[in-house]
């Protein structure tokens, strides 16, 4: 493979010949161009980021922060954004930790990997003791909430985290999320679309270093959501290791690759006597595989992990750089292929046509306030030949315990997708029910269906009522 680096390389040893038979002697500097000397400009020669999660009670630490600003391009909130901060108690929400972390990435050109809206782990308390239906409903709320909250200003959201069981199986992991049904996750990947198209979405899991019963459940998942237009754009591989990745960790990187999704790699941090090497061959791999977008160390120093005493990261206590840091950046300036741009994929599946004339996204088109009922708006995302049409259902004064919205399409327009309603009939006059986790909504709060369709939604209209 041809990189910078390297083409640089020949070309510098050609003029250093070239020199040397002239007589003339020539100094090339140690940092060669193409070598660049910190994580975040390293990976940026191949498109790539470097990144690294934050925790905002260290926000005040000039140690850390002068090396989160020199050497990283990405931050994840390492606690700030799961479900247990942002929603402490039903329906009241709290973004002041991930808010301080968002702002001190765009204060220096950084960007943020949100972390993460459903994981069975730091749920709120009152969400543990909930089950079915009606957690069901809070979870879809909490996703559309808090991705409405950070809409335009998060590159990948891990809308799910840790979902599959470990051992053999293969299978989901048990959980009151999971007792909801077994489509709670692509609800979720659904709603957070819905909530914030230009966000990448990302599943994210542990023990998925190499190909194995674990690794191979989320690939099954992973092609399903793909063939039926479940909108997912990323795979997370959080990659706590011990010593080294297994042997086949940059082929399996590859074959979810190949489904059309970017991998990236999530919570790297790495224990053992042959961390620097293990570290440099992590990040080969990453760089090996043209969709894998970036890593994540799981802190900056050692001092800072929550593997106490392992120190499994980059920097030591004291903040240097240690020989797993040379390593990584080595790799990284050794290049790779170059990330290629991929736009989220579309919400829905059906003929991908490429949408040349994007009329202005998310217009709210029609709005009918029903005081004691409900309203209905329509947010349309219309190109050439076809639309998605995002329906947000808000409960007037009394509250819902069922609504149907109708919707007026323009003719020619057909519906030929949905998801979180039920439909009757496809072109006119659409009549939609709401489905089992979203019919109840808490008066003055909203919930959200979507659709998708073929020819003009112009002008389309939507009224409600409670059912
Ligand atoms: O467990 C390691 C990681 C596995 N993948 C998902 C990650 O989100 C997870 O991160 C860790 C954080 O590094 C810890 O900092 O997740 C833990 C559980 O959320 C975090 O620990 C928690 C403690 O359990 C809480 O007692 C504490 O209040 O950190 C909180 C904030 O310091």
């Amino acid at each position: 493979m041809k990189t910078k680096a390297r083409s640089f390389s020949r070309a510098a040893a050609a003029s250093a010949f070239l020199a040397t038979s002239l007589g003339v002697s020539l100094v090339l500097a140690s940092s060669a161009a193409g070598a660049a000397s910190t994580l975040g400009a390293a990976a940026a020669q191949t498109g790539r980021y470097f990144g690294a999660a934050v925790a905002a009670g260290k926000l005040g630490d000039s140690t850390y922060v002068n090396i989160l600003n020199r050497e990283f391009s990405m931050i994840t909130p390492e606690n700030e954004m799961k479900w247990d901060a942002t929603e402490p108690n039903r329906g009241q929400f709290n973004y002041s930790g991930g808010d301080r972390i968002l702002n001190q990435a765009v204060s220096t050109g950084k960007r943020v990997r949100g972390h993460a809206l459903l994981w069975y782990q730091q749920e709120p308390g009152w969400a543990q003791r909930m089950e079915g239906s009606d957690l069901r409903a809070a979870m879809m709320n909490h996703v559309t909430t808090v991705a409405t909250h950070y809409k335009g200003k998060i590159y990948a959201w891990d809308v799910v985290n840790e979902a599959f069981a470990d051992g053999g199986s293969g299978g989901r992991r048990d959980s009151n999320l999971q007792r909801t049904g077994n489509d709670w996750i692509e609800a979720a990947f659904r709603a957070a679309r819905a909530a914030d198209p230009d966000a990448k979405l990302c599943y994210n899991d542990y023990n998925t270093d190499g190909v194995n019963a674990k690794s191979t459940g989320i690939y099954n998942m992973v092609r399903d959501f793909k063939s039926r237009g479940v909108p997912i754009d990323c795979v997370g591989f959080q990659s706590h290791l011990s010593g080294n990745p297994p042997g086949d960790y940059q082929a399996n990187l590859q074959r979810f690759a190949d489904l059309g999704v970017e991998v990236q790699i999530t919570e790297l941090d790495i224990s053992g006597s042959n961390q620097a090497g293990a570290y440099g061959t992590v990040t080969r791999a990453c760089m090996a595989v043209s969709r894998c977008a970036g890593l994540t160390t799981w802190g900056i120093r050692d001092t800072d992990s929550w593997r106490s005493g392992e120190n499994p990261l980059l920097f030591d206590g004291n903040g240097n750089k240690k020989a797993a840091y040379t390593s990584v950046l080595d790799a990284l300036n050794a290049g790779g292929p170059t990330v290629p741009t991929t736009p989220t994929t579309p919400t829905t599946p059906t003929t991908p046509t490429t949408p040349t004339t994007p009329t202005t996204p998310t217009t709210p088109t029609t709005t009918t306030p029903v005081p004691s009922g409900c309203s209905a708006s329509v947010s349309l995302n219309q190109w050439n030949g076809g639309f998605v049409a995002n329906v947000k259902v808000t409960a007037g004064s009394t509250g819902l315990t069922g609504w149907r919205v109708t919707t007026n399409l323009p003719s020619g327009a057909a519906v030929t997708n949905s998801w979180s309603a039920g439909n009757s009939g496809t072109t006119g006059s659409v009549t939609w029910t709401n489905v089992s986790y979203n019919g109840t909504v808490a008066a003055g709060q909203s919930t959200e269906f979507g659709f998708q369709g073929t020819g003009t939604a112009e002008g389309v209209t939507a009224s409600c009522a409670a059912s």
